[in-house]
């Protein structure tokens, strides 16, 4: 396949409800999209990268930047490009994992439809829907919590994510608990604790939780580890996982025993099937993470997710959890799971007009006349 030219384009979109994690509070989101032309057609891509550089050191702006001024001439130069190839030639450029991760997608996306093949057979997926879990932000209050999480277990969602940090931990566990019995529930801190903090994170252990998410920052792999001697509730981790090296470290020292796989977060779909690959070998159960995707990454994530060491619930929440209006057609929650597309490539569409709509820029990146 020759890649000959790559549409970016940034759109706005509204949150159903605003997201509050221990980073910050998300109204809206500006996205980064992508569509590969190549000599065979077209391919999409998403771009998790937030608007600010508070999740991980990548931001929107910079990942376009660095997309369109670094990335892509060098892969708009090659004569040839599959998306096994994206990896080697970007390799000299260090970090930018998420813009990475875009254009990977978007020629993995073109490849496959050329082919007629789905990212769920590509991927090998073992199942043809998987459950799903949500996400749930902080609230200012805890009956303001429980209405939320009761109405998404009314959805039917098979577990509840609860986003915590200091000051907002225990007691709001405590009381979904209470409230809904053993409903399956997990908690996610994004990096805002210290080791200093185990005695109290110790507290969890009471709440029979399938996991702690990242408590401590991203660097402190070997904290983690510390931490999970510490505390009896199983410690998982999602921004210190950057790559497949980063997961073989951490699970050789014992920093973790699930790991969240984002692809965005490691660099594309590649890399997280390594990942998912080492961990079955390890005995570590993985799950698919969120990013507030569209309906372009939420169909490349729940392909993912059908992999056989997918072994929890994802943050793969249907459409209507984020956006009032997709992208695509709808996700849509069939008894606690979504439906694994099994169209060509992403096997989810476009809407044009409505992407239209809502795009604040666009700009095309060709390969330059002398290729
Ligand atoms: O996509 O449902 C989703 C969001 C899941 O909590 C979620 N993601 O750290 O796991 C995480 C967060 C990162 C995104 S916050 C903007
Ligand atoms: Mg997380």
């Amino acid at each position: 396949m020759k890649l000959e030219a790559v549409e970016l384009r940034r759109i706005r979109i509204s949150l159903v409800a605003p997201f509050e994690t221990s980073f910050g509070t998300q109204l809206e989101r500006d996205i980064l999209i992508l569509k590969a032309i190549t000599d065979e057609g077209e391919g999409w891509g998403e771009c998790v990268a937030g608007e600010e550089p508070d999740y991980s050191s990548e931001y929107v702006e910079a990942a376009q930047h660095v997309l369109v001024h670094h990335l892509l001439p060098r892969l708009l130069a090659l004569p040839r490009l599959t998306a096994a190839d994206v990896k080697g030639a970007l390799q000299r450029f260090h970090g930018h994992r998420m813009a990475k991760a875009s254009i990977e997608m978007a020629v993995l996306d073109a490849e496959l439809r050329a082919r007629r093949e789905s990212f769920a057979h590509y991927l090998g997926a073992v199942r043809s829907a998987v459950d799903c879990g949500v996400s749930v932000g902080i609230h200012r209050s805890i009956p303001e919590l429980l209405a939320t999480v009761g109405g998404y277990l009314d959805q039917g969602y098979r577990r509840v994510k609860l986003k915590i940090k200091p000051g907002w931990d225990v007691e709001p566990v405590r009381a979904v608990r209470e409230r809904f019995g053993d409903v399956l529930l997990q908690v996610d801190a994004n990096t805002a604790y210290t080791l200093a903090d185990a005695r109290h994170l110790a507290q969890l252990d009471a709440f029979n939780l399938l996991l702690i998410e990242q408590p401590l920052p991203e660097d402190q792999v070997l904290a983690h580890a510390e931490l999970a001697k510490l505390i009896r509730t199983p410690v998982c981790l999602d921004e210190s996982i950057t790559s497949e090296q980063a997961a073989a470290d951490a699970i050789q020292l014992g920093a973790c025993s699930i790991i969240n796989i984002k692809p965005g977060r490691v660099g594309g779909y590649l890399e997280a099937r390594r990942i998912h690959d080492l961990c079955a070998k390890h005995d570590v159960p993985v799950w698919m993470g969120g990013m507030l995707e569209t309906g372009l990454g939420r169909a490349g994530n729940v392909a993912m997710a059908a992999m056989p060491d997918f072994k929890l619930p994802g943050d793969t929440s249907a459409s209507d959890r984020y956006y009032h209006r997709d992208i695509t057609e709808p996700f849509v929650l069939v008894d606690g799971r979504l439906n694994v597309p099994d169209g060509p490539g992403l096997g989810v569409n476009v809407d044009v007009a409505y992407l239209e709509s809502i795009t604040t820029s666009s700009q095309v990146v060709r390969s330059s006349a002398a290729d």
